[in-house]
């Protein structure tokens, strides 16, 4: 595990991962550009730092594991993964190409997956399988999963939200990227999510609120969730839809298109400032 507590690096680190999952995303000429910049953050505060997982431990039981329900926001999981050594980071280039293990949605196969994702409102089952199996068998290790907002319009979420709370499973956190909108709209227009806090908390779930960009919460957030005991925690994460980007943020029609050349030199322009701001 990559123990990083310097929160500026880790900024520096998140501009990093942006970059790349923006030129992932340009040579491939597809795929989710809005859903990806938003969990940037979330993935930093989990992998650099707070969750037992890496590259040399990935066999083991023991580790923490992390599902990435929302599975079109790949590209920056892929970032991450490169970055931190589970697969050799010129493979990210082949995005969406034939025989690639960078698929458009994760598959199995990639160092660093515990599950191919991308069919919404599954992983947080698949997790529990998992958060379960871990106590049965006496593992004390903790799993993450990443879901999207529009996400849990799917019935299979509140099943697994039921589930997790009658077993007790507080080994399990589950994290909302709450970007407010969906493939093709505001999320309360389309399906609303209502009292969404209440909804949680009536399930059974300790909930935690925090901005999904500022690293330090999240990281809060992460250890005060792994004190609970005897209930599932979910951190509802208030994040913006292509953060990072002005051109891209909050637009729905930037759900799943890909930016071009020029789009792509706009879009680094904005990172080398904010980048530049970083220093000062
Ligand atoms: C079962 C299922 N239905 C539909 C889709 C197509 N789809 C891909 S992303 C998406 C919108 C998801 O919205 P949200 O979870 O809020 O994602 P984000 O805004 O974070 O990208 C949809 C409907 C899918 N992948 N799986």
């Amino acid at each position: 595990m990559e123990k990083n507590n310097d929160i500026k690096q880790l900024k520096r680190k998140a501009i990093e991962i942006r970059r790349d999952t923006l030129t992932m995303l340009s040579k491939a000429g597809s795929g989710h550009t809005g859903g990806s910049l938003s969990i940037v953050e979330i993935l930093i505060a989990l992998y650099y730092g707070k969750m037992n997982i890496s590259c040399k431990n990935f066999r083991c039981r023991d580790r923490d594991k992390f599902i990435l329900s929302k599975g079109h926001g790949c590209p920056a999981l892929y970032a991450v993964l490169a970055d931190l050594k589970f697969f050799p980071k010129k493979e990210l280039w082949s995005l969406r190409t034939m025989n690639s293990r960078l698929q458009g949605h994760p598959q199995l196969g990639l160092p660093g997956l515990e599950i191919s994702s991308g069919s919404l409102g599954q992983g947080l089952s698949v997790a529990e399988g998992i958060a379960l199996a871990d106590k049965m068998d006496g593992i004390n290790a903790r799993v993450y999963c990443l879901m999207g907002d529009g996400e849990t319009n799917e019935g299979q979420v509140w099943e697994a939200a039921m589930t997790a709370a009658h077993y007790k499973l507080d080994n399990i956190c589950g994290i909302i990227d709450h970007n407010k909108l969906q493939i093709d709209g505001h999320c309360c227009e389309i399906m609303d999510l209502g009292e969404y806090r209440k909804k949680w908390e009536n399930f059974g779930w300790h909930v935690i609120e925090t901005d999904g960009h500022d690293i330090e919460a999240l990281r809060k957030a992460i250890d005060d969730a792994s004190e609970i005991k005897g209930k599932p925690q979910i951190i509802i994460a208030h994040t913006v839809k292509g953060k990072g980007v002005s051109f891209i943020e909050n637009r729905a029609e930037w759900h799943g298109i890909a930016p071009n050349e020029d789009e792509l030199k706009k879009a680094f322009e904005e990172l080398d400032k904010a980048e530049k701001e970083l220093e000062r």
